[in-house]
């Protein structure tokens, strides 16, 4: 497995491989790997010749009170992992690579980037999207792949490659969990015993309002009231949002359900031991509304 850290030797290898035929993936990521990142690896080992991971804690996709000094960087135990996965080469720039003195280039996705995380993270989806846009120029990969539990990263992703005219294929991948049902996330791992027990409240307001969907309610504010419920049994969590939304534009949802709706939340876990240390976790689902039955005799 390659270790490669410029931007030059990773292009260079790039075009060497496009040229000998081969076809490329890359899976971006921050590091701190589990298995939800090892999905993305297998996923991209199906489709492609070369599978190639980066590994960059990116500055601008963080606010100045959020969470980039603490993000874990364990690089041994990173590196293991790309090594049981079969990954030809690991891409870990520094900031100076990625982000050469005197940057000011931004790509920024404008609507899809507003809702949801953009409304509490604002420059969020713009760091999201610069860094994917240098990541793609650099690899120039055929493929790259995405997980499912950042929803709308993957759907602004893909409008940037639909706007930029890009050429490569976006892959999104299910999300992978934990036994009790917690989204894996490489921030988990900041969760205090008792906030990561209560963390279970977000995959069960999932449920719920899966159950009810099944049960014939169509009402987005009935939903949205059981899910707030649920949430609220966790003495630990603070909503940041519980919303419905369109899967596909992120519009709001109507007040009755009829098309595919992406139910996403976000909750803050305070621990208890160091109250300042909060830590953001989100889950999404999509429900699939049937059309109300007519009253037949
Ligand atoms: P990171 O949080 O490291 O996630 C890297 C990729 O792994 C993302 O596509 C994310 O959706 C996916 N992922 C994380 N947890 C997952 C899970 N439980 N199941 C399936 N996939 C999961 O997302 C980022 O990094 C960054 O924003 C990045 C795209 C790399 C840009 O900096």
């Amino acid at each position: 497995m390659r270790v490669i850290e410029t931007a030059r030797a990773l292009q260079t290898l790039a075009e060497a491989e496009r040229c000998a035929g081969q076809r490329l993936a890359l899976v971006p990521t921050m590091g701190a790997l589990h298995a939800g990142h090892r999905a993305l690896l297998d996923a991209a080992r199906k489709r492609a010749d070369r599978v190639w991971l980066s590994i960059f804690v990116n500055p601008t996709q963080f606010g100045p009170k959020e969470d980039l000094a603490r993000y874990p960087r364990p690089r041994e135990h990173d590196l293991k992992l790309c090594r049981e996965a079969g990954v030809d080469a690991v891409f870990l720039p520094s900031e100076e690579e990625m982000y050469p003195p005197g940057s000011q280039t931004f790509v920024e996705v404008t609507e899809l980037s507003q809702g949801l995380c953009g409304r509490s993270r604002p420059a969020h989806f713009r760091g999201v999207a610069t860094v994917v846009t240098k990541l793609l120029l650099i690899a120039k990969p055929h493929l790259a792949v995405f997980g499912e539990k950042d929803y709308q990263q993957l759907a602004v992703i893909r409008r940037l490659v639909q706007d930029l005219r890009m050429d490569v294929e976006i892959l999104g991948v299910p999300t992978v969990r934990e036994v009790d049902g917690l989204a894996l996330s490489s921030r988990n791992v900041s969760l205090a015993a008792e906030a990561r027990q209560q963390a279970r409240v977000l995959v069960r307001a999932l449920e719920a309002a899966e159950r009810a969907l099944a049960s014939g309610e169509l009402e987005s504010a009935e939903l949205l009231d059981l899910v707030r419920g649920e949430l609220a049994k966790a003495s630990r969590a603070r909503v940041d949002y519980a919303e419905l939304c369109d899967a596909q534009t992120l519009a709001p949802a109507p007040s009755v359900l009829a098309v595919p709706t992406l139910l996403a939340l976000a909750v803050v876990f305070r621990n208890a031991s160091e109250p300042d240390a909060s830590v953001r976790l989100i889950d999404n689902r999509v429900l699939y509304p049937k059309p109300r039955q007519e009253n037949r005799l």
